[in-house]
This record gives structure tokens, C-alpha cells and sequence, in this order.
């Protein structure tokens, strides 16, 4: 089996990485703790092959990297790429964003994830985005997932990703579908 490096340092998003990635073919290691990356794109496209590049040339291994975030309508997109930047905790993230948009009756949001695969020499061989669209709530429901999970809910599961299982935030989440993509190309890959 081929090593690949999962280039994230968040336990969350680690989880769901592992858990979509568990039936392929990869012998799956993670990121070493003191590498790290800084997110200098202006894209979470961008910012994902940066992570997935920088973590490949360094290890000298195939690494998958995942750029992540909350784009709220009401607020012009933000947090966008800087969602992981909006605070110290999720619990102070969540709060900055419920005291952004106030009582806005306009909710809409899209959660969007790009994944970026490198290979060993640092070249970019994989690259796929997705997107889910939602409602920011007025508080947060649900004790499941991380970080902005318990605001966001998703009309057609009647859920926030905090309230979902694991199964449902893949089928229908912004990293879920992303690896819908990835995995058919990535089986595709002879390392
Ligand atoms: P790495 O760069 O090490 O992967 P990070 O947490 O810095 O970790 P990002 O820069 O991609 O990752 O930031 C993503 C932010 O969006 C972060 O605050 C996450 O908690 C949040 N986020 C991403 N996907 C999410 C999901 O499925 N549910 C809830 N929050 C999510």
C-alpha cells in the first residue's frame, strides 16, 4: 500500500477524511503536528493545493489536503476562507457569526470544501470542489460534528449537520460530495 499523508491538522475535519477515504487503497498517516502551512490563498481551491503541496515536498509523500469554509450571503461571503480565522474556539466562531448577522432574515449560506491531492514531487494531480447550500439558525441545535455543524441547517435533511449521522453529512455536506468526485478519480491513480 502507498502511504498518503492527510494534510489537516483539524480533528474534525480528520474524521470525515478517514472515514471517506477508508476503503481505498491508501495506507493513510497523518500530517506530522509541528508542520505547518500557511494559507496565503486568496481560494479555498488555491489554499488546499497549497496545504496538499507544501505537506507532499516536505514528507516526500502523496498528501490530500482540504480547504474549507462558510460563505454567508447576509454577510458577502464571509467567513469564507478565513472560517477557521473567525475566532479561537468553534464556540467563539459561532458566536461571531450569530452577532454578524444579528436577527437578518436572511439565512442563506453554502458550507464549500476543495480537496487537492499531490503527489511525492509535489505536483498536483487531483483537484475537486463541493458545495452544500444551507440556513444559518439563530442559535445552535444538534451536539454531533465540529465547528460551524450546530448553525448549519439543511433543508432537505430537516437537520443541522450537528443533528445528522456521519452517513447523512456525507451524502449530502460540502466534503461528502467533494469526495464523491475524488474517489472514482483517485482509484484511477497507479502511485
Ligand atoms: P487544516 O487547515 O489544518 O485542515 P483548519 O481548521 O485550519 O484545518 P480550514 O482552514 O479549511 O481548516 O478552515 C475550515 C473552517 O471551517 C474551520 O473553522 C472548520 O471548523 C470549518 N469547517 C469546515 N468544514 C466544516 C464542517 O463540515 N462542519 C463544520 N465546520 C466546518
Amino acid at each position: 500500500m502507498t502511504t498518503l499523508i492527510v494534510a489537516t491538522g483539524n480533528p474534525g475535519k480528520l474524521k470525515e477524511m478517514q472515514q471517506y477515504l477508508q476503503d481505498t487503497d491508501w495506507d493513510l498517516q497523518l500530517k506530522p503536528a509541528d508542520l505547518e502551512v500557511d494559507e496565503t490563498g486568496t481560494t479555498f481551491a488555491e489554499n488546499a493545493r497549497l496545504k496538499a503541496v507544501t505537506v507532499a515536498k516536505a514528507t516526500g509523500q502523496w498528501a490530500i489536503a482540504d480547504d474549507s469554509g462558510l460563505a454567508v450571503d447576509a454577510l458577502d461571503g464571509r467567513p469564507g476562507i478565513y472560517s477557521a480565522r473567525y475566532g479561537a474556539s468553534d464556540g467563539d466562531r459561532i458566536q461571531r457569526l450569530l452577532g454578524e448577522l444579528k436577527d437578518c432574515r436572511d439565512r442563506q449560506a453554502q458550507f464549500i470544501c476543495a480537496i487537492a491531492l499531490a503527489n511525492p514531487q509535489g505536483a498536483i494531480v487531483l483537484d475537486v470542489q463541493g458545495c452544500c447550500p444551507g440556513q444559518i439558525l439563530h442559535q445552535p441545535q444538534g451536539d454531533g460534528g465540529f465547528g460551524y455543524d450546530p448553525i448549519f441547517w439543511v433543508e432537505a435533511e430537516e437537520k443541522t449537520f450537528a443533528e445528522m449521522s456521519p452517513e447523512r453529512k456525507k451524502a449530502c455536506s460540502h466534503r461528502g460530495l467533494a469526495f464523491k468526485e475524488l474517489l472514482p478519480k483517485l482509484a484511477e491513480i497507479e502511485p
